[in-house]
């Protein structure tokens, strides 16, 4: 694997002031192994009282950003803001994003390079669905996906990529570790080839979808799987740091 385990829980729009409460006084009394980053993920509301009341072991993330400097975009959340309340994150390029809200490649581009040039961490998702699966794209969804981000970042420094399969997202149907696998070792090999041997070798590719407590150990194992971006399961505390544990 490449660089330090990265384990993100992306919150998606869930949770109330009571249950995020739960969930954090849970994450600060919980185990987790020294050598992994850990980074959550919920929504926008609930970021002051979670960064507020986490300690400083996890990181926090925004699931999403506006393309530039705030102002008059009626509601947007402006990088800027969130590194205001002490975010060090965004999620970008989401399936959930691109697929439902319609964000395009050039869209999630410029979140990219605008949040990269203010200093936040960008998560960038990348990721096929079902039929582009079983018509063989697999591979030149992700790779174009990845060149939107590669064409307009200012550098791979603070990236790290997130490969989430659409059909195993919150789905329960998880990626076998050797479909992953596969397609980790294609994302470096593109990016040894499109953008530099280093950062090939020095950035994380995580994997999403369906992640859970029983299954990730045997992800985990894989040599291009360097940590995951879990969904569902990082609403639970206990279960989410066995997620986090399962760095090998
Ligand atoms: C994929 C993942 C987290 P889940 O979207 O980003 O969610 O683990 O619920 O499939």
């Amino acid at each position: 694997g490449s660089g330090k385990f990265f384990v993100g829980g992306n919150w998606k729009c869930n949770g109330t002031k009571d249950s995020i409460t739960k969930l954090v006084s849970d994450l600060n009394s919980t185990k987790l192994e020294t050598d992994v980053d850990v980074v959550v993920s919920p929504p926008f509301v609930y970021l002051d009282q979670v960064t507020a009341s986490l300690t400083g072991r996890i990181e926090v993330s925004a699931q999403n950003s506006w393309i530039g400097k705030g102002g008059a975009f009626t509601g947007e959340i402006s990088v800027e803001q969130l590194k205001d309340i002490g975010c060090k994150w965004v999620i970008l390029g989401h399936s959930e994003r691109r697929h439902i809200i319609g964000e395009d490649d050039q869209f999630i581009g410029k979140k990219a390079a605008y949040a990269l040039n203010e200093g936040l961490g960008v998560i960038a998702c990348i990721g096929e669905l079902l039929e582009e699966r079983e018509a063989g794209k697999t591979f030149d969804v992700c790779f174009q996906q990845l060149k939107a981000f590669a064409d307009v970042v200012p550098s791979w420094d603070n990236i790290v990529i997130a490969y989430e399969p659409v059909w195993a997202i919150g789905t329960g149907k998880v990626a076998t570790p050797q479909q992953a696998q596969e397609v980790h070792v294609a994302v470096r090999d593109w990016l040894k080839k499109n953008v530099s041997e280093e950062v090939a070798s020095k950035t994380r590719i995580i994997y999403g979808g369906s992640v859970n407590g029983s299954n990730c150990a045997e992800l985990a194992k894989q040599e291009d799987i360097d940590g995951f971006l879990v969904g569902g399961a990082s609403l639970k505390g206990p279960e989410f740091a066995t997620i986090v544990n399962s760095v090998t």
